[in-house]
């Protein structure tokens, strides 16, 4: 489990070809996701490069000029501690080396070596930089095999590729090593990738069952109060987690967010104790290839009692992207678990500052959805509301009476203070009467344990 703090950043670029086809709302808006989902694996983005092409470079994806442009931009930026005050005085002092160029379509690998032979970075192209990032959220064993099979499907036609960079040796011929007779490396990984496929469908396919009953189980576990934050990528999902849960480390006066994405306790602790956990954000252009393990990825928000749905309130096309993430969630069984809608961002509308527009859209936004919240993460009353409607959720199943636990019962005090919330306490001459607010059926299962006290 990743419980690291990024005490330093690691810094990219993004660039991308614009092909004749695309429009420039279309372009801006994948390279603003991809440097979204950049920042989702903890890259800081220092430039964007972008070139309009009539094709792709053959060779290197970029043309040479572009290529040319990165690679000074990748040299002229300080290493981690050698900065240089003269030299770089329109760099960000804090700036560390570029690691890598982040390319916003799918490349060939020898597009990408040749790429980063020139640039002198790693180079990951948009396909990667999703499935790294369905990697870290694949909590579950289904959720695993299905981003393994994602990425066995992205390598499978590229090895033919990588044995064809190897040269002769990587196509040579050979009956050892366990290899069939007579055929080649390239063949022998292209069968094995195939099998492993096959083993892990078939290991998903026999999990479904067992998934159903566990997560019937789950539901019926009491005293669980989980809250699963989804929407789509930048709505505001792990900044709300951290303001929600306090998960922020202070690091020589500097905040820097934990990476996992581990359930977390609301913040200042609850009654009841609510877990809250951060899923895999949607993503406008997710390659084709990569559906089914995203939605296998957020089925963790399956096991929540309640989602809250983040809106991005300032992105114009918010409305389309509720539309798809409440489709989604039916298709993968969520569409009965009870969700709170979050129109987050309400400070980022345009024009910037404006109270009134935001006014006018916060009434826009409830008299379409009753019950949702509009807010911004970057206002602490905002936050302080989210966590009393998430509070309020879960008392709705809650209920209170009294119960007498005789002396000679004493023993399950610590179970009963754990499981409820004890309101008053007083002694009696047969033991304690404790007044008891909780779930409904954790109460009622002590009650019929301990009985009520009797009338004085
Ligand atoms: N202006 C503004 N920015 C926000 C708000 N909430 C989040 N952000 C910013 O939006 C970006 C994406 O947020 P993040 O929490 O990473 O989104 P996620 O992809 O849904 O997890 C970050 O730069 C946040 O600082 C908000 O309420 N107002
Ligand atoms: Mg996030």
């Amino acid at each position: 489990m990743r419980n690291e703090v990024k005490e330093n950043p690691s810094y990219a670029v993004v660039a991308a070809v614009q092909l004749p086809s695309v429009s420039d709302i279309e372009f801006e808006s994948s390279l603003a996701e991809l440097r979204d989902l950049a920042k989702t694996l903890g890259y800081t983005i220092s430039a964007s490069f972008t070139q309009k092409r009539a094709s792709f470079d053959a060779g290197a994806y970029l043309g040479s000029g572009k290529r040319e442009e990165i690679r000074a931009f990748v040299d002229s930026e300080p290493a981690p501690g050698s900065f240089e005050p003269g030299r770089h005085a329109a760099a960000d002092p804090e700036a560390g080396r570029i690691e890598a160029v982040l390319v916003d379509h799918e490349i060939s690998p020898s597009q990408a070596r040749n790429l980063e032979k020139e640039v002198g970075a790693e180079v990951m192209d948009r396909t990667m930089v999703i499935l790294e990032i369905f990697h870290r959220h694949a909590s579950s064993r289904a959720a695993r095999a299905q981003v393994e099979i994602a990425r066995l499907g992205y390598m499978a036609p590229r090895l033919r590729e990588l044995a064809k960079l190897a040269g002769p040796q990587g196509r040579q011929r050979s009956g050892t090593g366990g290899r069939g007779a007579g055929e080649s490396h390239t063949e022998m990984d292209r069968r094995k990738i195939r099998d492993r496929i096959a083993e892990l469908q078939q290991e998903i396919d026999a999990m479904d069952v067992e998934r159903k009953t566990q997560r019937a189980r789950r539901q019926e576990r009491q005293g669980l109060a989980t809250v699963a934050l989804v929407g789509y990528t930048n709505a505001g999902k792990s900044t709300l987690m951290r303001a929600l849960t306090g998960s922020e480390v202070l690091v020589e006066n500097k905040l820097f967010a934990t990476l996992d994405t581990t359930v977390r306790a609301l913040q200042p602790e609850s009654r009841p104790r609510v877990l809250v956990s951060d899923t895999v954000g949607f993503i406008k252009n997710l390659p084709h290839g990569l559906v089914a393990s995203f939605k296998t990825t957020l089925e963790e928000a399956l096991d929540a009692s309640l989602l809250l749905h983040v809106i991005d309130a300032s992105d114009p096309g918010c409305e389309r992207q509720r539309e798809v993430t409440d489709s989604v969630l039916s298709e993968i069984g969520a569409g009965e678990v009870p969700r709170l809608r979050v129109f987050n961002k309400i400070d980022n509308l345009e024009p910037r500052g404006d109270l009134a527009a935001q006014a006018a859209r916060e009434a826009e936004l409830r008299a379409a959805y009753p019950d949702c919240i509009v807010m911004s993460a970057r206002r602490a009353d905002d936050v302080a509301r989210l966590r009393e409607a998430i509070i309020d959720f879960f008392r709705q199943d809650q209920t209170e009476a009294e119960i007498l636990l005789p002396w000679s019962a004493q023993q399950h005090r610590g179970r009963i203070f754990a499981s409820c919330d004890v309101l008053a306490e007083h002694a009696d001459e047969a033991g304690a009467i404790l007044r008891l607010r909780g779930e409904r059926a954790t109460v009622e299962a002590l009650c019929a344990q301990f009985g009520a006290p009797r009338a004085a």
